[in-house]
């Protein structure tokens, strides 16, 4: 398994659960220093992005782009694939194509979490199910000219209805007709979710592929009541060979986040 942190450059995500908040330059550098393997970039479009500089920072750190976020779409464009209105939806599917192709050219996947958007009192829940599994096809067949899967994450009650749980993520990509998505399983959510958090990534199988690497209160790794070790050992029989990404609250800063990840990173992959 190898190690990730998140950087997100979204001024109106502040507080939301990032690890580092300092621009790409000093963050890359600083994952570098403390031995990350790559980061995940969470960025308000593709527009802030310039490929050429972002591959020389990653170079210079010996990191790799695990993946790219898409959920500014939502926070700051109010973009989400459920949308009722068929010209927004087409706006999102098009906000995802365009981070697929920034993340390709590294190597790397793009990720829908907010973005799924959720049903409401216009659009119900078989349709909201429609319009994401029709974004998901539209994404993944996007996303195979990289050689790289869409990751879909599943989210707790309070953010979405559309799948809380990996049971319900990997029925909706059995029903797909792309086989090029994954799921990401994100502690966090899962904590609140799944009956048992080792055996739901066990029934999660190979479809599992990113982890956001989080505590039960979302701060980093260690600083709640999470139990890692059947966690670990479930990932191990998986035979799960991703990213273990730091996706948490910069607590109590984001500089000792980021040590304590690493340092629960080490204890948990390497003892
Ligand atoms: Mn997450």
């Amino acid at each position: 398994m190898k190690s990730c942190i998140t950087i997100s450059l979204v001024e109106e995500a502040r507080g939301g659960p990032f690890v580092l908040w300092d621009g790409l330059e000093k963050s890359i550098a600083f994952a570098g220093e403390l031995g990350y393997d790559a980061v995940e970039i969470f960025a308000p479009g593709t527009e802030a992005i310039d490929a050429d500089q972002l591959s020389t920072l990653l170079d210079k750190a010996g990191l790799k782009l695990a993946a790219l976020g898409t959920g500014a779409g939502w926070v700051k464009h109010k973009l989400q694939l459920a949308d009722a209105d068929a010209a927004k939806r087409e706006q999102a599917k098009k906000f995802v194509r365009d981070v697929i192709d920034l993340a390709g050219q590294f190597g790397a996947s793009a990720i829908i979490g907010s973005m799924q958007g959720r049903s409401d009192a216009v659009v119900d829940a078989p349709t909201a199910r429609k319009y994401l599994c029709e974004a998901l096809e539209d994404g993944g067949n996007h996303a195979a000219q990289y050689n790289v899967p869409l990751i879909y994450e599943p989210l707790n009650r309070y953010e979405t209805n559309q799948c809380c749980t990996v049971a319900d993520g990997v029925k909706l990509l059995d029903s797909l007709s792309t086989q090029n998505v994954t799921l990401l399983c994100d502690l966090f959510h899962m904590n609140i979710e799944e009956a048992d958090i080792a055996e739901a990534l066990i029934s999660g199988g190979d479809k599992v592929g990113h982890i956001h690497f989080v505590d039960s209160n979302r701060r980093p790794v260690g600083c709640g009541h999470m139990q890692y070790g059947r966690i670990i050992a479930a990932l191990r029989q998986i035979n799960y060979q991703g990213y273990l990404c730091a996706e948490a609250f910069a607590w109590p800063n984001p500089e000792e986040a980021a040590r304590q990840t690493m340092r629960a990173f080490k204890y948990w992959t390497q003892s």
